[in-house]
């Protein structure tokens, strides 16, 4: 049995998997580098090792090292959290032949489903519905205008390594196949090292609607419903929520089946994301298997009640699932924003930097998935999410409520966010009618982008605190200078306080 797993990444889903393992008795090994000296990832576990350079590829992608200090620190599980080495073949393979359990799938399933013709072929065998298209990679034009023909316009040429929206061509015209051809060609191998191309169908205004699997080392395999993932901007997701609003019984059960059947034609092992591709009709195609454990899986729990880290944890160590498909429930409601250190009025641009202050709000079915405190300098070299406001209601209604209640609670100061975003796309009448898909952010953009006012008298606030701190702190601050401030100022003080948690 595991008694100690290195957390081979940082950041929230570091601590996320570090709470997990401390209920369950394991001891828990945290890497890090330069940049993350003093993350909360580090200051969480037992063990914590400096493993190089800020560069990813110098640190949380350094196989070697990571190996190393697994052994060094007498690790005898490794936990790769998503991105980084979650999906590398390489390290699954290097931490089995280590004598090291890598808690994840295997080696086999990771690169089944990694090349994306592979797993259509795979899908296909096991009667999973895929987009109509090619079956083996598209050699020429002639391939690829006869499936044209087949199939009709438009359609999508996809890398066979690409994925999340890596390597996508799509064409409208029968005269642009040749050049879309050349171009996703090309940029497949530039990308991948692999220019394998194959042809799909072009669902119009689709769903993104993913299933979360688990499947155990004895050939037993669960899926805990759908995650709609609609609400993303350039294949980024920035709003998930479960159940999805278009979904019906019949339909979610239909869906989940099949989930089910694609983690077995893999022989999958662990914890696992099944996406689908779903039109208006409620037509849906398989599209692409994420074998790892996503970003936005706490809504999963939330609504379902399973810690899928400690489920991972359990299948790692050869147990059977306890788990039963027909004792599964979806209760309520959950919405998971994504709020990141990034500036909406500069085209969504990273803007890591110090964290000067932050409060993240609390109370009933609000959950925060976070690593940042005040004075931390998100690193500009990773993803730059401050943290994931999971909330949970008894109804859709409730949980957007609660959505909007919990961001007005959330303050962060000294980097640029998408707070205020996030709160227009929960206010947006799309969104609060379930009625959106994929282009519901540029569909709504206007409505989205107006939060500016808002913005502008926040800052107001935040200037108004800090100088009657200053006072505060210099001695000056007055008891007579609070009766007389006019009433429209005391007020704006006393908002200005709440915002910033000033000592006034
Ligand atoms: C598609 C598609 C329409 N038709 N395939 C984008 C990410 C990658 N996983 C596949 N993607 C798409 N594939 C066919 N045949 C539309 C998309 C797509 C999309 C899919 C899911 C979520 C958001 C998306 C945004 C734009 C395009």
């Amino acid at each position: 049995m595991i008694k100690k797993v290195l957390v081979a990444n940082r950041g929230e889903i570091a601590v996320r998997v570090i709470r997990s393992c401390k209920e369950m008795g394991i001891k828990t090994v945290a890497v890090y580098s330069d940049a993350d000296r003093t993350s909360q990832h580090v200051l969480f576990a037992d063990e914590a090792y400096h493993i190089g350079p800020s560069p990813s590829l110098e640190s949380y992608l350094n196989i070697d090292k990571i190996i190393q200090v697994a052994k060094e620190s007498g690790a005898d599980a490794v936990h790769p959290g998503y991105g980084f080495l979650s999906e590398n073949t390489k390290f699954s393979d290097r931490c089995q032949a280590e004598g090291i359990k890598f808690i994840g799938p295997s080696a086999y399933s990771i690169a089944n489903m990694g090349d994306k013709i592979t797993a259509r072929k795979t899908m296909i065998a096991a009667g999973v519905p895929v987009v109509p298209g090619t079956v083996d990679m598209v050699h020429s034009e002639e391939e690829a205008l006869q499936i044209i023909e087949q199939i009709g316009l438009p359609v999508m040429i996809k890398a066979s390594a690409g994925g999340g929206g890596k390597g996508m061509r799509l064409i409208k015209r029968a005269e642009d196949v040749t050049s879309g051809l050349r171009a996703a060609r090309s940029e497949a191998k530039a990308s991948f090292n692999d220019d394998s191309v194959y042809i799909e169908k072009y669902i119009e205004s689709p769903h993104h609607i993913e299933f979360q699997i688990l499947a155990d080392s004895h050939g037993n395999a669960i899926h805990l419903f759908e995650r709609e993932c609609s609400v993303q901007r350039r294949h980024q997701k920035i709003i998930e929520e479960t159940p999805s609003p278009i979904l019906t019984h019949e339909k979610r059960m239909e869906m989940g089946e099949h989930a089910v059947a694609a983690a077995k034609a893999v022989f999958y092992e662990g914890a696992g994301t099944i996406e689908f591709i779903v039109d208006n009709n409620l037509n849906y195609y398989f599209l692409e298997m994420n074998t790892r454990l996503q970003v936005e899986h706490p809504i999963t729990e939330m609504v379902v009640g399973v810690d899928l880290v400690k489920e991972q944890i359990n299948i790692a160590n050869g147990l059977p699932l306890t788990l039963k498909q027909d004792e599964l429930k979806q209760v309520g409601h959950a919405i998971e924003c994504r709020v990141y250190a990034e500036d909406p009025d500069s085209n969504f641009m990273p803007a890591p930097g110090k964290v000067t202050h932050i409060e993240t709000p609390g109370g009933l079915g609000v959950r925060v998935d976070g690593y940042i405190y005040e004075g931390f300098t998100i690193p500009m070299y990773y993803d730059p999410l401050i943290a994931k406001l999971v909330v949970w209601g008894s109804t859709r209604e409730e949980s957007i409520n609660r959505t909007l209640r919990a961001l007005n609670e959330f303050k962060v100061t000294g980097v640029k966010n998408n707070v205020k975003f996030l709160e227009r796309i929960a206010l947006a009448e799309d969104f609060v009618k379930g009625n959106y898909n994929t282009h519901f952010i540029e569909d709504n953009f206007d409505f989205l982008m107006n939060y500016k006012e808002h913005v502008q008298e926040e800052d107001d606030l935040v200037m108004i605190a800090a100088f009657v701190e200053y006072l505060d702190r210099i001695g000056e601050l007055k008891p007579q200078f609070q009766p007389a401030t006019s009433q429209h100022s005391w007020k704006k003080l006393k908002r200005a306080r709440s915002y910033t948690g000033a000592r006034f």
